[in-house]
């Protein structure tokens, strides 16, 4: 692999690593619910305030099960980082 493309590998398998440990907290890993993507962002140093959660969590959860897919994850990182 060239060097431009592993460090893009790299980035997704960290995305990927990171959902997945948070993901696995209450035994499902697949998914995300809102306490995980709590604690997500809490060990990112994020915004951790109960309403900033719920913004983050409604804008990633696209079907409204009230659990967050890797793919849902990924599409709301995308959208985000369009506007950098
Ligand atoms: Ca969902």
């Amino acid at each position: 692999m060239e060097k431009k493309e592993l460090s893009i590998f790299n980035a997704m398998k960290f995305l990927k690593d990171c959902f997945d440990e948070h993901a696995a907290k209450d035994g499902e890993k697949a998914t995300m619910t809102k306490k995980e993507l709590a604690d997500l962002l809490f060990f990112f140093h994020f915004q951790t305030e109960n309403h900033i959660i719920a913004q983050y969590f409604d804008g990633m959860d696209k079907d409204g099960d009230e659990k967050i897919t890797f793919t849902e994850y990924m599409s709301y990182l995308t959208k985000l980082f369009e506007g950098f």
